[in-house]
């Protein structure tokens, strides 16, 4: 038997309807759905190779050798692999991010995106972008999306298979290229306070805000859907920018509290809201860190780049188009098995 070594490449993607809570831990199926724009400058690149001489998985990121703990969550999810490709072969995995990792820059989205695609791959699986997007859900719920390029929905479901997401089909013509998210980095990238995976478990198991939010989503991924097909960024990016200040609401009503904000991103919420006063388009939006990452428009850009660099506390300021789906970069090198 001979296995290809493959590296594939996906984008992150900020959410602009969030997702918060889960309905399935094991199936890592997502309490409500959520909306998210692909982004071009925030990518990961990972190469897996199966090999019989390994005594178990491997896993080297942006360089250095991983934690036991993210080797741990990376062997799980090539055992669903192994199991549906009847390869029970241990793998080295490498993978590097152009950004910092584990910082609420949507590390993980990329990279188990990206894992899925060159993991199965290299295990001698095609999956259709649906199952590829199921797939990568099981690492990462927000890595089902960057499966996809552009405005990217996602269900949620109570069957795994209904668990997918997939590219929002109504998007009004020029739409895409005329935006820009501006990514301002608080704090220098350090790794945040609270996981995600743990912050929404305890959002949801005690935040009396909970179930507003959960109320909330449903609405607000139809207004962002009708404000995509109309073109309407002022619709999407207010939108955006309330659904985010909720999911923050829902996290700091937790007890105890859950807050992922810096002085500095409420100095550049401050200065957002001045750039909208002074006519500019620039709505901002928050994960699970301390960072914020504006919606505006290609005009607009460096005008807002330049209003953030100024902030203290603001350690580096990216501006991000709008990026494409995960892909195979190479398979060109092939690893023959006993
Ligand atoms: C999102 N986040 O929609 C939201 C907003 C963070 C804040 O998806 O437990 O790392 O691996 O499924 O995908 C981060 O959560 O969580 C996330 P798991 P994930 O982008």
């Amino acid at each position: 038997m001979a296995l290809p070594v493959v590296t594939a490449r996906a984008c992150a993607n900020i959410a602009l309807v969030k997702y918060w809570g889960k309905r399935d831990a094991a199936l890592n199926l997502s309490a409500a759905g959520s909306l998210s724009l692909t982004l071009d400058a925030l990518t990961t690149e990972t190469t897996v190779a199966f090999d019989e001489t390994l005594a178990e998985d491997q896993l080297i990121l942006d360089g250095v050798p991983a934690k036991p703990d993210d080797v741990q969550r990376v062997s799980e999810f090539l055992d669903l692999i192994r199991a549906e490709a009847g390869v029970p072969i241990n793998a080295r995995v490498t993978s590097r991010n152009d950004f910092p990792t584990a910082s609420g820059l949507a590390s993980s989205a990329s990279g188990f995106a990206a894992l899925a695609l060159a993991a199965s791959r290299a295990a001698g699986l095609t999956l259709e972008p649906q199952a590829l997007s199921i797939l990568a859900r099981r690492g990462s719920g927000s890595a089902a999306r960057s499966v996809f390029g552009g405005f990217v929905k996602m269900y949620t479901g109570s069957r795994t298979e209904e668990g997918y997401a997939e590219p929002v089909a109504a998007v009004a013509p020029g739409f895409l290229d005329q935006l820009r998210m501006v990514v301002a980095v608080v704090g220098g990238g350090v790794p945040k306070t609270h996981g995600s995976r743990d912050a929404m478990d305890h959002t949801a198991a005690t935040s009396p805000m909970y179930r507003a939010w959960l109320e909330l989503v449903p609405k607000d991924l139809e207004r962002a859907e009708a404000a995509i097909a109309k073109g309407d960024l002022e619709a999407l990016g207010t939108l955006a920018e309330a659904n985010a200040m909720a999911m923050h609401a829902s996290a700091l009503a937790a007890r105890p509290a859950i807050v992922y904000w810096h002085p500095a991103t409420l100095g550049i919420l401050a200065e957002v809201r001045g750039l909208r006063s002074s006519g500019q388009p620039a709505w901002a939006t928050m994960d699970a860190g301390p960072h914020v990452k504006v919606l505006t428009t290609a005009a607009a850009a460096e005008l807002v780049q330049q209003a953030l660099v100024d902030n203290a506390g603001v350690t580096a300021v990216s501006i991000s188009g709008v990026g494409g789906p995960a892909e195979v970069i190479d398979a060109s090198k092939v690893v023959s098995l006993a």
